[in-house]
């Protein structure tokens, strides 16, 4: 299934909810407050967040009240507004070409949301880029975490890093990139922990991994990315909000696109913390990493279909 029939399914409830909300409040008839009013449910409905909802209605109210309308121009102007605002998001990670180290690359984020599946296939893809990668699994708790990283080190093609049982996970790190530095290593990546952000104690354990990195190089890590399951909806803000506070967050990476109505989320975390999206999770392949395109994400929110 190619991309974009992949991603337009990830918003089917979403996008027949917006279609079928927008059919039944728009055929061809004059804008009235009434329909505005349904139009602003039915986008937080999709977790875009009540005040970007608000804003793009006001837009949409200036332009068109009381004029006639039918919905594929509904359509088209809210995947527009929706694009416009997500497009200064759009972003990649780039690897340096001449760095002299390992470029690390650290992923956190709440239990569950997707951190180990995500470095599976981002290995993956760098390895197809050939790069010389390696995985440090800093989830010293669970075996079966590290099993798990293991198993998609070897598919990717990776070299993998792993402490003994319950070692400090910034020792490990601290490790890790000392290893990767011996054997030439170009992309480190640092999987985490699942912490759920009132977990104190954890979350200042992920600011010590960060600490004990820098002991090797004050830039160390090079990106922190926060991984965030857009199915957890409104629970996201809080996510990013807590995340930052105890370490910088450099980026996102939206998961399970393919399993919620609630894509709309990805608008709302990105639009508050000023955030840039690296890529968006749309399944539990090695090949369901892509690229976050604002444009793409915007009509496949909307409903508008791709080609
Ligand atoms: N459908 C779908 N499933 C995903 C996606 N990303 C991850 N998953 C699934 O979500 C579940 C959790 O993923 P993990 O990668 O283990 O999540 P994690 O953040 O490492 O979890 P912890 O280490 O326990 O905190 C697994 O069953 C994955 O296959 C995605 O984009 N789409
Ligand atoms: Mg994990």
């Amino acid at each position: 299934m190619g991309f974009f029939n992949r991603i337009k399914q990830s918003f089917t409830k979403t996008s027949d909810k917006i279609s079928e909300g927008l059919n039944n409040i728009f055929i061809k008839k004059k804008l009235d407050g009434a329909s505005l009013e349904e139009l602003e449910e039915l986008l937080i409905a999709a977790d875009i967040g009540v005040k970007i909802s608000a804003q793009i209605i006001e837009e949409f109210s200036k332009k068109k009240f009381e004029k006639d309308v039918e919905v594929n121009e509904v359509k088209k102007f809210l995947a527009e507004k929706i694009t416009d605002i997500l497009k200064k998001y759009e972003a990649e990670l780039q690897i340096p070409k001449d760095l002299q180290r390992p470029y690390v690359i650290e992923f956190v984020g709440v239990n569950g949301s997707g951190k180990t599946t995500t470095i599976g296939k981002f290995a993956s893809s760098l390895v197809a880029q050939n790069n010389k990668v390696m995985i440090a699994a800093c989830d010293t708790f669970r075996a079966a975490a590290e099993a798990q990283l293991e198993h998609w080190a070897g598919k990717a093609g990776a070299l993998f890093f792993k402490g003994v049982e319950k070692q400090d996970p910034a020792s490990v790190a601290y490790q890790a990139y000392e290893k990767a530095k011996a054997e030439n290593v170009n992309v480190l990546l640092i999987d985490t922990a699942g912490r759920l952000q009132n977990k104190q104690g954890l979350m200042e354990e992920l600011a010590k991994i960060s600490r004990t990195l820098k002991k090797h190089d004050a830039e160390l890590p090079d990106k922190t990315i926060l991984i965030i399951d857009a199915i957890t909806g409104q629970n996201g803000l809080l996510q990013a909000e807590v995340f930052k506070e105890f370490t910088k967050i450099d980026g996102l990476i939206i998961t399970k696109l393919d399993g919620t109505a609630k894509g709309g989320i990805a608008v709302a975390i990105a639009e508050k913390f000023n955030l840039p999206i690296f890529a968006v999770g749309v399944g539990e392949g090695v090949d369901d990493l892509k690229t976050f395109t604002a444009e793409n994400f915007a009509n496949s929110l909307i409903g508008i279909n791709h080609n």
